[in-house]
């Protein structure tokens, strides 16, 4: 297909979804949905930290001024999203949600040593063996740490059982992907710097570490994924439609001479490579922080989110999936993100997490990306809240942290959003370097006493058999009316944490949609159909999605 073609395929794909993200806005004002002034309709968050039982600080000196990364996973089995927080020189937190169905954010701080540990930056979620039961990789100055969960919220070391090296550096990111039908999950460790044997940080970028399955359940020896450049920010994620999840690095120019942002090729039986000039891969230097992924454009491909200092990009491909060529469209969508957006401070933005999510359900993805001094850096603000931005019909953004109910002037690290009491309206977990986390819950257009939904929802759980219980790799689609929205299953990307449960739509004004899945193995599934504001079990293989029911408040 040539270039012109694709081009005028994807201006067609454009028009269509514009034209019914407009028609569903008209429906959504009959629902009186839309805020006054025709823009989104901005979603309100109420600040529930203290009566959540919720009391945790990020801490530490210079060396975990980046990481502060949150967790989300179901660690009882039981729908309600736990959260694992990474505690810097405090120890880290597990803490089981407890939030009634519909009502306050409650959770409960679950002590074990296995999981309180020390020195921890970051965690991200994965079924790693394949038991049905989430694990959890441990990201820290130091050792990283994998737990094997156990259920019921507990965990045990397994990096002896697994034949994983953690290591010594000060790790921030991670990603993994099913390569082929290996029962194991290939593991990709970013390292930002070498830890000193006084205990601080080097100046120099340790080794990135690809991690192969070996035999008899164990890992094969570490292949170097030399040069490194100090990531911040790692996902597998298939760019090009072809069915391999090839590796994004987020680097810090901070600490690297001559690196730039890295895309790495990584196909099933050969030696994983970068991508080069010759490739189509331009060089880019940036502090990059962070990595999230949306199928903005409508295309099927996913483009990307990268944060950094005064200067975030959002990334399309250039000249379609040929080659791995981005152009930057974070100013045409109004998301550079560059300076703060309320309390007076005009110096530039530092950005760390980024999430597509789509926090006001009118079916239009929305984009959280928290900000804060990485220390107390002169040329960059101090006062640097992070930022919501809502989608419009037309696909740009518009600023809301304000009105959203949160602004905090404390250094924002990892966060996520997620459901945590199960009312199908996005919730917020924040960590901030030097100060309190916060968790709001989101009451839509309504309050804490009496909340209101902004539009009808799905959640989703995406499941096939082991090994990849999770179906990461998947991509799932979701259609209303006449638009489509699609969702890459991945682990890794964001700052320093993820999340693994339910994938939560926005469906705006539908009462009904159907949901259609493209397994790891790149079969599909038929079109699911399924009823709006359900939380909903779709298993490979089962002819129809299976509601699941919250548990009565
Ligand atoms: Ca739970
Ligand atoms: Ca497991
Ligand atoms: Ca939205
Ligand atoms: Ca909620």
């Amino acid at each position: 297909m040539t270039r012109g073609r694709l081009a005028a395929l994807a201006g067609l794909a454009v028009v269509a979804v514009l034209a019914a993200a407009l028609g569903g806005s008209t429906l959504l004002g009959g629902l009186g949905m839309t805020s006054g002034g025709g823009g989104p309709a901005i979603p309100h968050f109420a600040d529930e930290t203290a009566a959540a039982g919720v009391d945790h600080v990020y801490a530490g000196d210079a060396t975990y001024s980046t990481g502060g990364g949150v967790a989300v996973l179901d660690c009882n089995a039981d729908g309600r999203p736990d959260i694992s927080m990474a505690g810097g020189s405090n120890p880290a937190t597990l803490y089981r949600n407890q939030s009634p169905t519909g009502g306050a954010l409650r959770f409960a701080a679950v002590a074990d040593p296995a999981t309180d540990l020390s020195g921890v930056t970051g965690a991200y979620p994965i079924d790693i063996d394949g038991d049905g039961v989430t694990d959890l990789v441990v990201l820290r100055a130091g050792e990283t740490v994998l737990l094997r969960g156990l259920g019921d919220c507990r965990f045990e070391r397994a990096n002896e059982a697994w034949g994983v090296d953690g290591g010594s550096a000060l790790t921030e990111s991670f990603s993994a992907t099913w390569e082929g039908v290996n029962a194991l999950p290939t593991l990709a460790f970013g390292r930002y710097v070498g830890i000193d044997p006084r205990g601080g940080v080097t100046q120099d970028c340790d080794r990135n570490v690809l991690l192969r399955p070996g035999a008899a359940g164990r890992y094969a020896a570490p292949i170097d994924l030399a040069p490194a450049y100090c990531p911040l920010s790692a996902l597998f994620s298939d760019w090009d439609g072809s069915g391999r999840r090839d590796l994004r690095l987020a680097n810090d120019r901070h600490y690297y001479i001559g690196g730039g942002e890295q895309l790495w090729r990584v196909a099933a039986g050969e030696a994983p490579r970068p991508y080069t000039a010759t490739d189509g891969w331009q060089s880019l230097q940036l502090n990059g922080m962070g990595i999230a992924a949306y199928d903005l454009t409508g295309d099927g491909l996913p483009e990307y989110f990268i944060t950094s200092q005064a200067d975030d990009k959002l990334q399309t491909l250039a000249s379609g999936p040929a080659q791995p060529m981005y152009k930057d469209i974070a100013l045409a969508r109004g998301v550079t993100a560059a300076r703060p957006s309320t309390g007076g401070d005009v110096l530039p933005s530092t950005s760390w997490h980024p999430e597509f999510n789509d926090v006001n359900n009118d079916g239009l993805v929305d984009l959280l990306i928290t900000k804060g001094n990485v220390t107390a850096e002169p040329d960059f603000a101090t006062k640097d809240p992070s930022d919501l931005f809502l989608q419009n019909p037309d696909g740009t953004f518009t600023e809301a942290v304000e009105q959203a109910g949160l602004v905090d002037f404390d250094r924002g690290r990892g966060a996520a959003l997620a459901d945590f009491n199960l009312d199908g309206q996005l919730d917020l977990v924040e960590v901030f370097y030097g100060g309190p986390v916060n968790v709001w819950r989101n009451v839509g257009a309504g309050d804490a006493a009496t909340p209101k939904p902004l539009g009808h929802w799905l959640a989703l759980r995406v499941t096939e058999a082991a090994p990849n219980t999770d179906a990461i790799g998947a991509v799932v689609e979701v259609q209303a009316g006449s638009t489509t929205q699609r969702r890459e299953l991945t682990v890794g990307g964001g700052h320093a944490g993820g999340q693994l449960g339910w994938v939560h739509v926005g469906l705006g004004s539908a009462a009904a949609a159907q949901v259609r899945v493209h397994w790891p193995d790149g079969s599909a599934s038929a079109w699911l159909p399924v009823t709006a504001d359900t939380f909903d079990l779709v298993t490979k293989g089962a002819s129809a999605a299976s509601p699941w029911l919250p548990p009565a408040p």
